[in-house]
């Protein structure tokens, strides 16, 4: 198990104003942060991040809705960070997202859905050092 995990404020949540109070919410549950940067991601970029999902239906929609606007990329530091993050945010879709989480007090929809999380300790390493290089060093 490892402790790290990586996420990004996504660009609903960055045009809504959310990124401070998400931040908090964050911190508040006890994560650090290692490394954050704020950037705009290119169409490039953000269909490498999703390559994964480039046969599913909505890709061409999330590629588009991942460069509207800037996004906050960060890695967390947490025991058990990937697990309890995925807790922290809920749901993919907001609507079946628990109470108080993340996605369920600020998303908007199942795409534009404010957070994103890594899904395994394994993914956590690889999305970090696709934003940050030699993260193990901040
Ligand atoms: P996750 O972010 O909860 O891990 P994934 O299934 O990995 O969910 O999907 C990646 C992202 O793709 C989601 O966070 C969301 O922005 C978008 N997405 C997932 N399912 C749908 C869908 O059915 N319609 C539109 N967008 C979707
Ligand atoms: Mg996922």
């Amino acid at each position: 198990m490892s402790n790290i995990t990586f996420t990004m404020i996504k660009p609903d949540a960055v045009a809504n104003g959310h990124s401070g109070k998400i931040i908090d919410q964050i911190l508040e549950a006890g994560f650090s942060i290692q490394a954050m940067k704020y950037l705009h991601l290119t169409p490039e970029n953000a269909g490498k991040f999703y390559a994964v999902h480039s046969e599913r239906p909505f890709f061409n929609d999330l590629v588009s809705f991942m460069t509207s606007g800037p996004i906050f990329a960060a890695v967390l530091v947490k025991e058990n960070a990937v697990a309890d993050f995925r807790t922290l945010i809920g749901a993919t879709d907001p609507k079946k997202a628990d109470e108080g989480t993340i996605r369920q007090r600020f998303a908007d929809s199942i795409e534009a859905n404010a957070v994103h999380g890594s899904d395994s300790d394994e993914n956590a390493a690889i999305e970090a050092s696709f934003f940050f290089n030699s993260f193990e060093r901040f």
